[in-house]
Parts: structure tokens; C-alpha cells; sequence
């Protein structure tokens, strides 16, 4: 027996263009997570050998991912920054050889705009922008290269965010930060179809905050922008199941089922595999 595995609910029924490959938002879509910052704590830098991230990017892809989120700075609480030339040195020669090799797109997951580009030039087809476009620069770089963009919602910056978060209402106030940004795109060039939203969990939430803020989904989804969430092995799920990094499977599979139900377009993920199969399960019994 077979199953649909399509709903109009997700997303915005639109498709996104990632220089040339295309990400059809027709159900929720996997992005998965391709770590190459060394001090990365969700899967300790496995990934920082070339040979091992083109593997593994590969094995996402047939585990059931729809796009691959490359990433060369760690955004965890008190990160070090990092370099333009580190970081250009970390995703370009991976960025370069998985394009060619995979048939899904490849995302960067950058706020430098140096690092927009020379990711774009590599062949990436999406940015993705935990700033939300607002360093020096990273607006001007998204629209010029015309590719997808995600702006995430984040309070403060990852050295300071989680130090006493407050909010008088965190689903108002995410929604208003990123019509603001989405809205500040299109003036400056960006095209509303390239527009990606991102309530940023756990960038400066407490978890009652992030609670609150996944209760506020339906209201940022019906601003008719596709939503991606990302809540994979975070603090939050630890806090939920009283479990370390590598005991967070489920909780994070079944937080990224419920936003899938609630209609988000796009789910990051370190565990592809478990949530593809967890996404057609739920997609089947929504079915009438
Ligand atoms: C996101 O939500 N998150 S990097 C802490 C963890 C596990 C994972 C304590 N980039 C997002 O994944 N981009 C990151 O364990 C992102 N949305 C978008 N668009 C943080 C991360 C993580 C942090």
C-alpha cells in the first residue's frame, strides 16, 4: 500500500529556486544539518574532514534530505568568532565538491557577506542568516546574488542571548522583527519569493519563551512567508526530556512532526533520516 505524501498545508505551496534547484514547498522539506565548525556541541566537528563531510552530506541526501545547511561558524552561547578567511576556508572546498555530487541544493549558513558570495560562487543555491541580513553589507550581498534567504529571529548576539531573555510577548514581537527584515529585503532588492522566515529557537529564549514561540506559528505562518524552524538537539529539547545532546533523537523528531503538522515548509535537522520517516508517518495519518 501507498501513501500521499503531499499537503497543501505547508509552506505556501511555493517553490523556491536555489540557482537552479529547485525546493518545491508542496510538504514540509528537510534541511540537513552539515556542521563544520570544530567546537560545533550538538555533533562535536565529525564533519571537518572534506572526505567525511561530502559522506556524509551525501548520506543526508539519501536518508531523505531536500537541502543541505553547510555551516563554518558556531553560533552556540559564547562561541568564538570567527575569521571571514577561517570560515571561507572551512565551507568553500566542501561547498565546492558536494554541489556537483548532489542533487538536492546546498545552503550556507552564514551572516558574512563575503562568505555569501563566495558560497553563491560555489554553487550554493540559499543563504541562510542567523542575523537576519543585518551585518555591514549582508543585504546589499543577498539581493545582488538573488538566491533564497532565511532570516532568523535572534535577541542580542550568541555571546550575550541567553542571558536573562525577556519578552512582554515573543510571538508578537518575533513576527514584527521579521516582517520588519522581510519587508527591509524587498526594498533593498530581494525578491518576496526568495523570502524564508525563522522564529530562531533558542537564540535568546528562555523555554517557556520557546514554548510560547512554537505556540506562535500559525500567527507568523499566515503572513503567507514559508517558515523554517530549526530545533534540533537544542537546550530546549533538553530541558523537555531531562537528556544530553546524543539522547535528544526523539524529543527533536517529534517537535519537528508537530511543526510539520502545524504547516512550516521547511524543518533543519542533524537526524534526516529518523525525521523523514517520522514526517511520512505523520503526513499518512493527517490523510483522510
Ligand atoms: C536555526 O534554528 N540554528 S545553529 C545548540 C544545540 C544544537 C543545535 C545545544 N542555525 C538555526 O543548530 N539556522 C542554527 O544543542 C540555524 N535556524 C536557522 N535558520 C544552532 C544549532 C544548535 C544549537
Amino acid at each position: 500500500m501507498t501513501f500521499k505524501t503531499t499537503t497543501s498545508s505547508s509552506g505556501t505551496g511555493r517553490t523556491l529556486d536555489c540557482a537552479g534547484k529547485k525546493l518545491v514547498l508542496d510538504r514540509t522539506r528537510i534541511m540537513g544539518i552539515l556542521n563544520l565548525t570544530p567546537d560545533s556541541f550538538s555533533d562535536g566537528g565529525l564533519w571537518l574532514d572534506k572526505t567525511q563531510a561530502i559522506e556524509h552530506s551525501l548520506a543526508m541526501q539519501g536518508a531523505g534530505a531536500d537541502i543541505i545547511d553547510v555551516g563554518g561558524e558556531s553560533t552556540r552561547p559564547g562561541a568564538q568568532d570567527v575569521s571571514v578567511q577561517q570560515e571561507l576556508d572551512r565551507v568553500i572546498p566542501v561547498i565546492e565538491s558536494i554541489v556537483s555530487q548532489l542533487e538536492i541544493p546546498v545552503s550556507i549558513d552564514t551572516s558574512k557577506p563575503e562568505v555569501m558570495r563566495e558560497a553563491v560562487s560555489a554553487g550554493a543555491g540559499m543563504i541562510n542568516d542567523v542575523y537576519a541580513l543585518r551585518h555591514k553589507g549582508a543585504l546589499a550581498a543577498a539581493a545582488k546574488l538573488s538566491v533564497p534567504v532565511c532570516l532568523m529571529h535572534m535577541l542580542g548576539n550568541p555571546r550575550v542571548m541567553q542571558n536573562n531573555p525577556v519578552y512582554d510577548d515573543v510571538g508578537a514581537e518575533v513576527t514584527t522583527f521579521l516582517l520588519e527584515r522581510a519587508r527591509l529585503c524587498e526594498s533593498s532588492g530581494v525578491s518576496k519569493e526568495n523570502i524564508v522566515l525563522d522564529p530562531g529557537f533558542g537564540f535568546g529564549k528562555t523555554l517557556q519563551q520557546n514554548i510560547a514561540l512554537f505556540h506562535a506559528l500559525p500567527e507568523l505562518m499566515s503572513n503567507d512567508f514559508p517558515l523554517l524552524v530549526g530545533v534540533s538537539r537544542k537546550t530546549m529539547i533538553g530541558q523537555m526530556t531531562g537528556r544530553e545532546i546524543p539522547g535528544r533523537v526523539a524529543g527533536s523528531i517529534t517537535a519537528a512532526a508537530l511543526a510539520a503538522r502545524m504547516g512550516v515548509a521547511i524543518v533543519r535537522v542533524h537526524d534526516v533520516a529518523e525525521t523523514s520517516d517520522a514526517l511520512k508517518v505523520a503526513t499518512a495519518l493527517s490523510q483522510g
